[in-house]
């Protein structure tokens, strides 16, 4: 069994709606068990200008292996419309990234763990820092909550 972590970001449609289906989609996947929920936070986009997104973080306790939650995880994208293009940062229905795994460390062009640009960012860690701020990331070895501060701090 291994605890996970899974950003959730959506910035087309119903918004709300999408994320919580999302959550249901998890919640009723063999092998996988949503522990924690954080809130819902509204945030400015990231990228390109497009309509401001809904972010929120859940924990996973799972038996699937990373490459198959991964796989999940694009399934459960594709039933709520995301098509994906060759550009990134582009306006979705729904985004799901595997921020942690364990403490795992993977760097595959299909797979990469945790999430590259993951401590960079305040929509995913200001979630995150909710349910999990005492977890180590496994690269930067500091934790979430600390990860939080500090990116909290900065302009960008
Ligand atoms: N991939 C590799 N590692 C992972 C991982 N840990 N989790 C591969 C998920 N996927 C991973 O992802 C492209 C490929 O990355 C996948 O095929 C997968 O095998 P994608 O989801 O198709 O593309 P993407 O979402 O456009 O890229 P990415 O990197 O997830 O986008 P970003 O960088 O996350 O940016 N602003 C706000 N406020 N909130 C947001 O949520 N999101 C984005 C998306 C931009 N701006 C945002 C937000
Ligand atoms: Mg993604």
């Amino acid at each position: 069994m291994t605890r996970a972590y899974v950003a959730l970001g959506a910035n087309l449609g119903d918004r709300a709606g999408a994320l919580a289906r999302a959550i249901e989609s998890l919640r009723a996947t063999p092998g996988v068990r949503v522990v924690a929920q954080s809130s819902v936070w509204e945030t400015p986009p990231l990228g390109p200008p497009q309509p401001d997104y809904l972010n929120a973080a859940v924990a996973l306790d799972t038996e699937l292996d990373a490459l198959a939650l991964l796989r999940r995880l694009h399934e459960i994208e594709a039933g709520a419309g995301r098509t994906r293009g060759p550009e990134r940062n582009q306006p979705r229905p729904l985004d799901l990234d595997l921020l942690l795994f364990g403490g795992l460390v993977i760097d595959a062009p299909e797979l990469t763990i945790p999430h590259p640009r993951m401590h960079e960012r305040v929509f995913v860690l200001g979630p995150l820092a909710e349910i999990a701020p005492d977890e180590i990331h496994p690269v930067l070895h500091e934790t979430i909550a600390t990860l939080a501060a500090r990116v909290g701090e900065s302009d960008d």
